[in-house]
Formats: structure tokens, C-alpha cells, sequence
């Protein structure tokens, strides 16, 4: 299984994220297999920004982590993003959460991705995509929400139709 979430807080941010997937599926390496809905949430980190759209995909590659990382960087770039701060608005973010079981801790990539479990904008959506699957020290995303107690701040926004995809 490979995950991956995207978000958006800048321009057409559903429009941003349907590119994104499209693109990404368009990828001669890449499928994509399964796509969660969107959800409407609140910033995290820096507050003092629009908030986001963020939406779950699941992914068949057969490229290295790396290379999909690039793959991910490339297509934020073609949809206009530009990096300045951390954590602050951005047209298109593109993040690998799961990349089946392997684990990384380096300067380029950290997988699993490493805020992964306290992110409700993050768990919600993976809830749709992945079925009861531990994610993190054997816990799934819906006992992980159950932790965190608190999930206010991801609204359901609307299904993705995304034609191309076969589920
Ligand atoms: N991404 C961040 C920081 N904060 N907050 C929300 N709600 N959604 C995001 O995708 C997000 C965030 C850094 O990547
Ligand atoms: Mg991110
Ligand atoms: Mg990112």
C-alpha cells in the first residue's frame, strides 16, 4: 500500500487537487487506485492562513520512494507552487504518508511520513481509502482518532469523481 495526501489553501484548491491526481495518473509509472473525498480544514501549524482542502490517494508504482518523491515535487511545480515558508499557504502540497512498510529517516525523506498519526486531516480522509489498516505501532486510523478525541476540524466537502480511476 502507498499513500498519499495532498492539500491545498490557495487559488481553485479543488480544481488544484484533481490536476494533481491527474497528473500523477497520468504518470507512465503511476496508477492511481483509490481517491478519499475531500474535506474542508482548518490550518494546522500556521493558523494564520485560508484553509486547506486535503484529500488521500492510494498509488501503484513501481518507483523507489525517491523517485516518487520526485515524481510529487515535479507536479507540485508544474501546478504553480512555489515554496517560501514552512507550513504556509500553497497551491498544491503533495506528501508520501505510506510507502508499504518501509522506513526511512533521512535528510530527503521520512516514511512513514512523521506527523502523520496527529493529523486529523490526514486520518479522516485515510479512513476512506485504507480499511481498518494499522498505520502506526499497530494502530489504525480510526483508533488513532479515537485518541486524538478531536476532529472538528476536518468537514466533509464534497466525492471526488475522478473518472479514470477503476475501484
Ligand atoms: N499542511 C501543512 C501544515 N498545515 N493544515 C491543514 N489543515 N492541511 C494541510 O495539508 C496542512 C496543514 C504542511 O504540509
Ligand atoms: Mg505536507
Ligand atoms: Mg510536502
Amino acid at each position: 500500500m502507498i499513500l498519499l495526501g495532498l492539500g491545498s489553501n490557495l487559488g481553485d484548491r479543488e480544481i488544484n487537487i484533481k490536476k494533481a491526481i491527474y497528473k500523477l495518473h497520468q504518470h507512465s509509472e503511476i496508477s492511481v487506485d483509490n481517491v478519499s473525498s475531500l474535506y474542508e480544514t482548518k490550518p494546522v501549524g500556521m493558523l494564520e492562513q485560508p484553509h486547506f482542502l486535503n484529500a488521500v490517494i492510494s498509488v501503484q508504482t513501481k518507483l523507489t520512494p525517491y523517485d516518487l518523491l520526485q515524481v510529487c515535487l515535479n507536479t507540485e511545480c508544474q501546478l504553480g507552487r512555489i515554496r517560501d515558508r514552512r507550513w504556509g499557504p500553497r497551491t498544491i502540497d503533495i506528501d508520501i504518508l505510506i510507502y508499504h512498510n518501509l522506513v526511512i529517516q533521512d535528510e530527503v525523506l521520512q516514511l512513514p511520513h512523521p506527523r502523520l498519526h496527529e493529523r486529523c486531516f490526514v486520518l479522516i480522509p485515510m479512513q476512506e481509502v485504507i480499511n481498518d489498516m494499522p498505520i502506526h505501532q499497530g494502530l489504525t486510523p480510526r483508533q488513532l482518532l479515537q485518541k486524538l478525541n478531536d476532529s472538528s476540524d476536518v468537514a466533509f466537502y464534497k466525492r471526488l469523481e475522478m473518472e479514470f480511476i477503476q475501484s
